[in-house]
């Protein structure tokens, strides 16, 4: 038997895009077979540029150097790998569904990342007010959403996946101030931690 192939991922252990992954590949016992190089997205030089031309991380990157990205996609074949049908349901109205779900738990994540670039990439005092409100309607009509219908609290799936990463995101960044005003979602976030080990093996190191 060939020996199983060894991957790489592009990535930092702070992003929550590649803690989807991590965590994906958590969940399906992958993650041995998965070589953590970290990546700067700000750095020119970074190979990551050559890698996803996007200049984006996750990417994974296969024995033979192939690239892999964005995060969704990358969790498609990991699933793929692990059998299929583990973090997605293999086809049909379902699978369109839970890809729709997962893309608007993204959604939340992508937004609150361009909050924090605005502060990031914009000299003191360049900051749109009218962008920010616009990234935070955003993110408050998709928790909206998601509060209106949680999840269902015992299934690890690509949305639930999505969903912590986007709340875990929002608590260290406070895009917005979510908690006060989504309290299924405060307790949904609460029992998926409790029930699914893989969100707190891939939080971010601690500071300090
Ligand atoms: N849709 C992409 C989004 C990835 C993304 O925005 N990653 C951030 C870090 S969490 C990044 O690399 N930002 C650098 C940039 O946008 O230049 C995915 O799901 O992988």
């Amino acid at each position: 038997m060939p020996a199983p192939e060894q991957l790489v991922l592009r990535s930092t252990l702070t992003s929550p895009f590649g803690r989807k992954v991590r965590m994906a590949a958590e969940v399906l016992g992958r993650m041995d077979r998965i070589a953590l190089v970290p990546a700067d997205p700000r750095d020119e030089s970074d190979t990551l540029r050559r890698q996803n031309p996007l200049g984006k991380m996750p990417c994974l990157l296969l024995a033979d150097g192939t690239p892999i990205y964005d995060s969704g996609v990358i969790m498609e074949y990991l699933d793929q790998l692990a059998g299929g049908g583990k973090l997605l349901p293999a086809g049909g109205l379902a699978r369109i569904k839970t890809l729709t779900l997962a893309r608007l738990a993204d959604g939340i994540t992508e937004a609150a990342i361009l909050v924090v670039y605005e502060d990031r990439f914009r000299e003191p005092g360049q900051q749109s007010e009218r962008w920010l409100m616009h990234q935070r309607g955003k993110i408050m009509r998709a928790l909206a959403a998601f509060e209106a219908a949680p999840p269902e609290a015992s299934k690890t799936d690509i949305v639930a996946i999505g969903l912590s990463c986007a709340l875990g995101y929002l608590d260290w960044r406070q895009a917005v101030n979510w908690r006060a005003q989504f309290p299924k979602l405060v307790a949904w976030l609460d029992a998926f931690a409790k029930r699914e080990p893989a969100f707190n093996a891939t939080a971010r190191p601690q500071e300090g």
